[in-house]
């Protein structure tokens, strides 16, 4: 098993990062009290307390009114840049963070603070992290499909400055067909395609199947699930198709890390990788994603070698960038 310096000094990219979820106890205490907002906390430690759950639903339900701190551009940019900083210390070379517009514009909070304030740590992230970094808008699949097409069209005068869309919050009773228009328009407009198959969701094989056959994503956020066909495993490999793997994360919403199902997808060449998720709620930045993994499934140099390897290979970045990092 490589060691946490090992796993550091590797470049690697991220691929499965929500930028909300990096929102750590003392940020939100000085966001809280610059914006004038009483969030019942007033120390660390209590605001740390509160970050607690043991289910996707009971993350869910601390994880969306944590954000009512943030309210200015500044503040998104802030965030960002926090991650950023954080991420470079975890050997991040490039990462491809998603952001939840809806979370914000159903507070009131205007589309163009959110982007513009989260571009510009990403615009700066390459000059003052060395971190090559981008953006993707993620729908609420919870809200309703003319939500997600509201905010879709509301992106398009930011077109430039996000890489594509993707599909977050609850799963239960959201399945990606409820998401096919949107998805066949974001296509339209250019963007890149990816959505979450959280684990162990009722019917999670199904919608993975379903994001493969009929919206046709560019990749799968989770998409562990994937080991109960073998025959729709051969077809992720055919493809080439990046599955962006949070070992951490899954330890919180399932009691399990699914390190097993992880490392056997990964040894049968599978274009697995490892990421974070919401790594301020779930205690743990790549680096401890890769080590975590590393040592539940007992991987060797050379398997950790392969992940750093496969997160460019799935990675978003044009053809001649990749080449760089492989
Ligand atoms: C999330 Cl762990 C998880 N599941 C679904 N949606 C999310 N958004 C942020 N973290
Ligand atoms: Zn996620």
């Amino acid at each position: 098993t490589p060691t946490r310096e090992f796993v550091t000094g590797l470049p690697k990219a991220e691929l499965h990062l929500h930028l909300e979820g990096t929102l750590e106890p003392d940020l939100k205490l000085r966001l809280a009290q610059r914006n004038g907002i009483d969030i019942g906390q007033t120390t660390v430690e209590e605001v740390r307390a509160t970050y607690a759950f043991d289910s996707l639903t009971s993350f869910l339900a601390v994880y969306y009114p944590a954000m009512e701190v943030l309210q200015t551009a500044d503040d998104f940019y802030e965030l960002a840049d926090a991650y950023l900083a954080r991420a470079a210390a975890d050997g991040v070379k490039h990462v491809e963070m998603f952001f939840d517009p809806q979370a914000h514009t159903s507070r009131g909070v205007p589309f163009e603070a959110v982007v513009t304030g989260y571009h510009r740590a990403a615009a700066e992230a390459p000059g003052k992290h060395g971190v090559d970094a981008h953006l993707i808008l993620c729908f609420l699949r919870d809200l309703s499909a003319e939500s997600a097409a509201e905010t879709l069209e509301a992106s398009v005068p930011f077109r430039d400055k996000i890489l594509g869309v993707g599909l977050d919050s609850d799963e239960r009773d959201n399945p990606p067909q409820k998401f096919a228009a949107v998805f066949a328009r974001a296509r339209e407009l250019g963007y890149r395609l990816t959505m979450h198959c959280d684990i162990d969701q009722v019917g999670s094989i199904d919608n993975i199947r379903t994001v493969l056959d009929e919206i046709g994503v560019d990749r799968v956020d989770h998409g562990t699930n994937v080991v109960e066909d073998p025959a729709l495993v051969d077809v992720v490999r055919e493809r080439g198709l990046g599955l962006t793997c949070c070992p951490i994360s899954n330890s919180f919403v399932t009691d399990d890390m699914k390190a097993t199902e992880i490392a056997g997808l990964l040894r049968s060449g599978v274009r697995v990788t490892v990421n974070s998720d919401d790594p301020a709620y779930f205690g743990g930045y790549v680096a401890d994603n890769y080590v975590a993994l590393a040592e539940a499934a007992d991987l060797t140099v050379a398997e950790v070698v392969q992940l750093a390897r496969n997160s460019f290979e799935a990675s978003w970045l044009g053809d001649s960038q990749r080449a760089a990092y492989l």
